[in-house]
C-alpha cells in the first residue's frame, strides 16, 4: 500500500467535510436528534460520550452507526478503517467512549451501514438483550457459528442491545460478527461505568478516588495493512498471514498522540493520550496542595500482549477487567506495578501520582555538575533546567517546545518492535505524561 498524494488525501477530507455539512443540513431538519451527546471536549484525558437526555434518568440511550474512513499514520500512510460514530457522525476512530453509571439501564442502537452483516458484544455486562430478546451466538443453516450476537444486517440493518450496567470499571465494546475481521477493521470502543460512590472513584470504595480533571485511555490496538487494503478491495485476505505493522493508541501513532483531542489535522482519530497532572501534594499547607490521583484506563483489542510503560513512577493496580481488585469480603489485593502488561481483550484500571521525590530545586539543586550547554544534548521538550518550573537557556541551535519549565515522561510499549509503524521506529504506543509546575505558573 502507498501513500495517497496529497491531492487524493485533501479530497478525501473534502469529501468528509461535505459529509459532515450534509449530515448537519439533515440534523437541522430531523425531528429526532440524535440520542447520545458528547460533552464539551477538553483539550487532554478522557473524553466521555453520554446518552442523551434520558441519561439523567439512568436511561442513557446511543446510537451508534458503522462507517468507513481513512485515519493517518506516523510514516505519512493512511488506513481504509472500519468505525462506529457517534449518533449519525461522519466516520471516527476509535468508538466513541460511553460513560454511563452503575445501575444505569443502557441502549445501544446499531445502525449498519457495511456491506456485510454487523453486531456488537459488551464483554463484561450480564444480561445482555438484542432486540428485547437475550443476547447469543447465532448459528446459520449448516448449525456453524455465524455471529456472536444478534447483527443488523448489511447496508441499512439495526439491533437495539440493552443491558443493566451492573459493575462499575473500564468494558471494551465490539464487534461480534467475524470478529477477527471486523474488531482488527475497527469495530470497537471503550464504555466506563462509573460507580454510584461518584464519578470521581474508580469503584465503590474511597481508596479508587482520583482527580477528574486526570482521568486518562490507553486504548491499544494494531493494523495488518494487507488485511485493511484486502477488505477496501473486497478481496479476500489469508488469516493466517495476519502480521501487525502498526500499533496505535486511541487510535493515533506518536507523534499525534500527543497532540490535543480534536487537533484539527486529525479529523477522524480525536482522542489524544496526554496525560496532564500536578504533582501529588497532599499537605494541605504547602504550596500546591494536590491531594489526589490520576487515572489512566488501559483497554486492548490486540493480538498480543502490549507491556505498556509509563515511566517516573509505579501505579496502582486498582481494577482488572471491570471488577474492583477486592475479595468480596473487601480486603484489598490492589498492587503496584511498573510496567502494565495487557493482555488481548483486557482492561486494567491504574491509579498513578507524580511525587516531586527529591524537592530539587535552585535552592536545593541537583548535586552534579551540570555540562557546558554546548556539550549538552537535549530533547525537543526539555525546558533548559532540571528544576519542575524553570525555564533556561539550551544549547545553540536547539529549539524547546517546553512552555512554562513543565516535565515530560514518556509512557510506551515497552515491546519496542510494536513502537514502530511498518518500521519506522519510535512511532506508535507512545505517549508522555506532562507534569505541570505547581500553581502560580506561567503556563496558560
Ligand atoms: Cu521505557
Amino acid at each position: 500500500m502507498t501513500s495517497p498524494s496529497s491531492a487524493r488525501r485533501a479530497l478525501r477530507r473534502g469529501l468528509a467535510l461535505a459529509t459532515t455539512a450534509l449530515v448537519a443540513a439533515g440534523a437541522a431538519v430531523a425531528t429526532v436528534p440524535s440520542a447520545a451527546t458528547a460533552a464539551p471536549t477538553p483539550r487532554n484525558g478522557i473524553v466521555c460520550t453520554t446518552g442523551g437526555p434520558s441519561a439523567a434518568d439512568h436511561q442513557p440511550v446511543f446510537d451508534l452507526t458503522t462507517r468507513t474512513g481513512y485515519i493517518d499514520l506516523p510514516d505519512g500512510n493512511t488506513m481504509f478503517m472500519w468505525g462506529y460514530s457517534n449518533g449519525f457522525d461522519a466516520f471516527q476512530h476509535p468508538g466513541p467512549v460511553l460513560c454511563v453509571h452503575e445501575g444505569d439501564q443502557v441502549t445501544v442502537i446499531l445502525h449498519n451501514t457495511l456491506p456485510e452483516a454487523s453486531s456488537i458484544v459488551f464483554p463484561g455486562q450480564e444480561g445482555v438483550l438484542a432486540d428485547g430478546v437475550p443476547s447469543q451466538p447465532q448459528t446459520d443453516g449448516t448449525g456453524m457459528m455465524s455471529s456472536l450476537a444478534q447483527p443488523a444486517a448489511a447496508q441499512s440493518g439495526t439491533v437495539t442491545y440493552s443491558f443493566t450496567a451492573h459493575h462499575a470499571g473500564t468494558f471494551l465494546y465490539e464487534s461480534g460478527t467475524d470478529p477477527e475481521k471486523q474488531v482488527r477493521m475497527g469495530l470497537f470502543g471503550a464504555l466506563v461505568v462509573r460507580p454510584t460512590l461518584g464519578d470521581d472513584y474508580a469503584y465503590d470504595s474511597a481508596d479508587s478516588r482520583f482527580n477528574p480533571s486526570e482521568e486518562f485511555m490507553v486504548l491499544l490496538s494494531e493494523i495488518d495493512p494487507y488485511q485493511h487494503q484486502a477488505v477496501e478491495r473486497n478481496k479476500p485476505f489469508n488469516l493466517t498471514t495476519y502480521k501487525p505493522r502498526y500499533w496505535l493508541i486511541n487510535g493515533r501513532g506518536y507523534p499525534d498522540s500527543i497532540a490535543d483531542n480534536g487537533a484539527s489535522w486529525l479529523p477522524n482519530q480525536p482522542y489524544g493520550s496526554l496525560a496532564t497532572v500536578k504533582p501529588y501534594q497532599p499537605d494541605p499547607t504547602k504550596p500546591g496542595y494536590h491531594p489526589e490521583s490520576g487515572m489512566a484506563r488501559y483497554l486492548s483489542v490486540g493480538s498480543e500482549d502490549y507491556p505498556f510503560h509509563p515511566h517516573g513512577n509505579n501505579g496502582l493496580v486498582v481494577g482488572r477487567d471491570g471488577r474492583p481488585m477486592k475479595t468480596d469480603a473487601g480486603q484489598d489485593l490492589s498492587m503496584e506495578k511498573f510496567a502494565i502488561n495487557i493482555g488481548p481483550g483486557q482492561t486494567w484500571d491504574v491509579l498513578f501520582r507524580w511525587f516531586d521525590a527529591e524537592h530539587y530545586s535552585k535552592e536545593n539543586p541537583v548535586p552534579t555538575t551540570v555540562p557546558d550547554l554546548a556539550n549538552q544534548v537535549v530533547g525537543t521538550f526539555y525546558s533548559g533546567s532540571p528544576y519542575l518550573g524553570n525555564k533556561e537557556a539550551l544549547p545553540p541551535g536547539v529549539e524547546s517546545l517546553n512552555q512554562c519549565g513543565e516535565y515530560y515522561i514518556i509512557s510506551h510499549n515497552h515491546a519496542l518492535y510494536q513502537i514502530t509503524s511498518w518500521g519506522v521506529t519510535m512511532t506508535g504506543p507512545i505517549t508522555y505524561m506532562r507534569i505541570e509546575p505547581p500553581e502560580p505558573n506561567t503556563c496558560n
